[in-house]
């Protein structure tokens, strides 16, 4: 395995992969700034910059209002010009951004690169979009009349991002929201603001180069709530995006709501597979593994519940541990590593915490759960996957803790496997391996997985870009990505138009 960066090599790699993707980390950085931007590589300092103040965040606001009234005209097909400049520019600095999303968020070097290549999915279907933001023509019930609804661009949207996608979830609703009309203002975790000034000036270049305003994407740097906040409560952004925790999304919906906002919440998930008896063990280890393991844990499909036919359960336990003790847990940005770090210290607290609480309600670590490279990293925080065999669902298995903990559980009956599956809060995603299609299609039908997304024969991470991502109950209810998740970033307009000389009224109403 390489070696870890020594700090003046990843700072040096740091400030030269920024420059390539046009931001001057010396233009940008203050250093009496109040924000600091870290690498979980190694969890040193990389710059200091400076948070926006409420004031600063209502003129970006303000802007961001001001663009939408001019690009709301641009026709939607000529806006789509825009997404694919930008794809353009993706193509090009695939390996810079996707590093940068590596030396700053600490995903292994082909996640990196997977996410900036999730970024150019999504722009291509934004761009075919762009010709098929269609609406319906209804017939009306009165002669000489035509009905038809248009959709129209919304307003500006604010996206709320999470660190763990750092960059490809703001090209989600980024892609979108510009070919819909919309413009963007943006404020990404204050753990990844370095990929976040890249994306952003990668758009400008793309609004340059199609001759868009520029003000039509704006960040909003700060980590408390005040710069939230100022976006959540402002009236001039009709529609929320925000990806985070549940409780990130109970405090601010109420806000979204009290003004009669749209919110896209992404929140919780805790996402199970179920492993019946009929199951290729062989596909269900490695889909196990790549779900539960990958990205250490952090993402919010990742797989966190097995609930495995008892039949099959000892051997399937011993196959994911075996697995998981030969996973390379190490530096991201070492060509062979699979499991980078937790993005910092109070991540591993949570981790290290949720399996106490798991020994405590009778777990058993069946595998992993050790910090390790303390001594070659101490400011990062790395960690061997763990697998815990579980008496029941105890409330810790009904927690959502973001960092690679997989609970094991047993069934007989499968009508208990799917109660089990869907006893906890959250429902973004869920996948079952079998072999028995009656099972299948019960998992994917109305009395099965009650979650967004809901897999067979794949674990619940690592969706495309076309379908509708998000999901139920405490996920929060959104819907982002693919599908006729469009429709959240316009509004609606329900046209009846007259050709008659008549004024018939409907359902057959008399007035002079
Ligand atoms: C997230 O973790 O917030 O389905 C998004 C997946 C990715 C997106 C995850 N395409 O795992």
């Amino acid at each position: 395995m390489a070696a870890f960066p020594t700090a003046d090599e990843l700072a040096r790699q740091t400030r030269d992969v920024l420059g390539r993707l046009g931001v001057r980390l010396d233009d940008v950085a203050a250093a009496d700034g109040d924000l600091v931007a870290r690498s979980a590589v190694t969890g040193q300092e990389l710059a200091r910059l400076r948070a926006h103040t409420p004031a600063e965040a209502a003129g970006i606001i303000d802007a961001a209002h001001q663009a939408f009234l001019r690009w709301r005209a641009v026709p939607a097909p000529v806006r789509g010009q825009l997404v694919r400049e930008f794809a353009d520019l993706l193509r090009e600095h695939k390996a810079d951004l996707g590093e940068l999303v590596s030396i700053e968020a600490g995903k292994i070097r082909s996640e990196g690169l997977g996410e900036v290549q999730e970024m150019i999915d999504i722009c291509e279907f934004a761009l075919g979009l762009s010709r098929q933001l269609y609406g319906l023509t209804i017939a009306s019930e009165r002669p000489g009349h035509r009905m038809m609804e248009q959709w129209h661009p919304l307003g500006v949207v604010g996206v709320i991002s999470a660190f763990n996608f750092p960059v490809a979830v703001w090209s989600w609703n980024t892609a979108l929201a510009l070919v819909c009309g919309d413009t963007v203002v943006w404020k990404p975790s204050h753990k990844t603001m370095l990929t976040a000034l890249a994306c952003q000036a990668l758009l400008a270049r793309a609004a340059a180069k199609a001759g868009a305003p520029e003000a039509l994407s704006a960040l909003l740097l700060g980590s408390g709530s005040a710069v939230g906040n100022a976006l959540v409560e402002s009236p001039r952004v009709p529609l929320i995006s925000a990806t985070g925790s549940t409780r990130m999304g109970q405090t601010i919906a109420p806000k979204i709501a009290a003004r009669f906002g749209r919110f896209i919440g992404e929140l919780g998930g805790n996402n199970a597979a179920i492993v019946t008896e009929s199951a290729d063990l062989d596909l269900a280890v490695r889909g196990i593994v790549f779900s539960a393991a990958g990205t250490a844990g952090q993402r919010c499909t990742t797989l966190r519940r097995v609930i495995a036919h008892e039949s099959i359960a000892d051997e399937l336990a011993a196959r994911i541990a075996a697995a998981y003790s030969s996973l390379p847990v190490g530096s991201p940005l070492a060509d062979d590593t699979l499991v980078g770090p937790l993005i910092d210290a109070a991540a591993h607290a949570e981790f290290a915490a949720a399996l106490d609480a798991a020994r405590a309600d009778g777990g058993e670590v069946l595998a992993g759960g050790e910090r390790v490279l303390a001594d070659t990293a101490p400011d990062a925080y790395y960690v061997r996957p763990a697998l815990v065999g579980m008496p029941a669902q105890t409330a810790i298995v009904r927690t959502e803790t973001f960092a690679p903990i997989l609970y094991l559980l047993r069934y007989s009956d499968f009508d208990d496997a799917l109660a089990l599956h869907n006893a906890v809060p959250q429902g973004l995603s869920s996948s079952i391996f079998t072999l028995n299609l009656r099972e299948a299609e019960l998992f994917l039908g109305p009395q099965g997985s009650d979650c967004g997304i809901a897999n067979v024969n794949i674990g619940p991470s690592g969706a495309e870009i076309g379908g509708a991502f998000g999901g139920e109950k405490e996920t929060g209810g959104g819907r982002e990505s693919g599908s006729d998740a469009w429709k959240a970033y316009m509004r609606r307009a329900t046209n009846t138009i007259n050709y008659s000389t008549e004024l018939p009224l409907a359902q057959g109403v008399e007035f002079v």
